[in-house]
């Protein structure tokens, strides 16, 4: 056979191309040098990260999904999840401020036209600016469907918006909102809502208090009300009343990355508990050497390379342009157990210092529980797991 067209001989390659591992050591550099060394002064003030930040943007560790045409680095989902892993391996709590942009421009990705792009895409490359993603509200969360928040189209085009979000990331300090909001009483699903770009500038958006959260205290979640707020009709992202479709597929993008996040915890959790028992003695020996120990090491590993090669699959598949929906949703129920049976047995190796804030492994264990309730919980990846069972047995 001839392999000249640069086609693995095996149909499929495990290993990263030298873009992607010089993208993978700058951002173990900076998670290294600048996200570890502040993450747990970070944890304990929930002081938002916004000097880390700044200097991700500068590396253009930012906003890595942006085509180059807007100032970008065009970056695909794959690369996009080996920056999440590196970055989560110093602090979620940072890496989910600077990933929730990734969220934010997702729906403009997916569904924004040139003008939309240019105007909000580009001034993110611009600036280190941040954004959120709107579409949780108090009443409705894993129902997306049952969202009330409501906008209703005016003669002249433009749009008014009404309504209540709730745990929205970044939302103290977004320069712009993703909102999705019921635009017809009557359609279905897949016809009822309408998303929609909104400057956080604009008159009527009241932004909540920063919420006091179990970990990953350096990410800002706040309520976002809405209170007769105009959106011009040029903020209208893709087809009118195609909303739901467009923050469905936003996820497409973004659970891969969130699953890589939890990856990157589970990581430090495996390397913080392994470097300690192999210090730590009792009954003569490190406690490495009891297997009971190193067992739960080894199971630590067991989940990480496993979850990582969903992650790196649902996110190829996604940058090759077939429908990853199902295998995203794989990815991030397993990433997200894993990270926290990883975290607790961390804090069970460390005994009674791994209950104690002095030790890095009680943050990561708070910090764990969120992968399995944001991006959708697990029961929510099981409910679109299995429903692609039935549709499969059906097709
Ligand atoms: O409601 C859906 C769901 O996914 N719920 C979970 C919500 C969720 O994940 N929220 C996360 C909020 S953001 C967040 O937490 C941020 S964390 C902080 C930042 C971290 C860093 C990034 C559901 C339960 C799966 C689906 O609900 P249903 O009401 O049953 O709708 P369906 O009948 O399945 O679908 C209705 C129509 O939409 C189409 N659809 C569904 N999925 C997709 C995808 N792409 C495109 N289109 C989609 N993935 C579906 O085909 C239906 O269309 P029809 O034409 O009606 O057939
Ligand atoms: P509910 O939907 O009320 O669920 C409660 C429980 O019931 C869960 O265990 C759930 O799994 C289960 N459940 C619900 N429905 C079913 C079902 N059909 N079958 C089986 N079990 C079910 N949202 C945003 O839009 N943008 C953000 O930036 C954002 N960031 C977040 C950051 C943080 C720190 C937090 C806490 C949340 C964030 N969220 C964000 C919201 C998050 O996505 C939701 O909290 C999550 O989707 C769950 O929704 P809920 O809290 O309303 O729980």
């Amino acid at each position: 056979r001839n392999y000249s067209s640069g086609a693995s001989p095996l149909g499929m390659s495990f290993s990263l191309n030298e873009e992607q591992k010089s993208i993978q050591d700058m951002a173990r550099k900076f998670t290294r040098d600048e996200i570890i060394p502040v993450a747990a002064e970070h944890d304990r003030t929930g002081k938002y990260p916004t000097e880390i930040i700044k200097k991700a943007w500068e590396l253009g560790l930012v906003n890595t999904h942006v085509e180059a045409k807007y100032g970008g680095l065009d970056l695909g989902v794959m690369d996009s999840a080996i920056i999440s892993e590196e970055l989560a391996f110093g602090c979620t709590g940072i890496q989910t401020a600077i990933e929730a942009n990734n969220l934010a421009e997702a729906p403009l990705v997916v569904a924004g036209n040139d003008f939309q792009k240019k105007k909000y895409l580009g001034r993110m490359t611009e600036a280190p600016l941040v954004a959120s993603y709107g579409v949780t509200e108090p009443g409705a969360g894993s129902d997306v469907a049952g969202l009330r928040t409501q906008a209703v189209k005016k003669s002249d085009g433009s749009w008014v918006l009404n309504g209540q979000k709730m745990w929205i990331t970044n939302a103290g300090h977004a320069n712009w909102f993703f909102v999705l909001a019921r635009t017809d009483a009557n359609a279905n699903t897949g016809n009822a809502f309408t998303g929609f770009i909104v400057d956080a500038d604009s008159a009527g958006i009241t932004v909540g208090r920063k919420e006091i959260n179990m970990g990953q205290r350096a990410s800002d979640t706040r309520g976002v009300t809405f209170e007769d707020v105009v959106i011009p009709a040029e903020n209208v992202l893709g087809t009118e009343g195609k909303g739901f479709k467009i923050a469905m597929n936003a996820f497409d993008i973004t659970r891969p990355l969130v699953a890589a996040g939890a990856i990157g915890l589970a990581r430090r959790a495996m390397e913080e508990a392994t470097n300690y028992s192999l210090e730590r003695k009792t009954m003569g020996k490190p406690i490495f050497n009891h297997q009971a120990i190193s067992f739960m090491l080894a199971d630590m590993a067991i989940g990480i390379e496993s979850a990582r090669m969903m992650v790196y699959r649902s996110a190829c598949m996604r940058d090759q342009g077939e429908k990853n929906t199902w295998h995203a949703s794989i990815a991030k129920a397993l990433a997200s157990e894993v990270a926290n049976k990883s975290a607790a047995d961390a804090v069970q190796i460390f005994g009674g210092n791994g209950f104690n804030t002095e030790y890095p492994v009680e943050k990561l264990m708070r910090d764990a529980k969120i992968f399995q309730i944001y991006e959708g919980t697990s029961q929510i990846q099981r409910l679109i797991i299995s429903r692609g069972l039935a549709d499969m047995a059906k097709s």
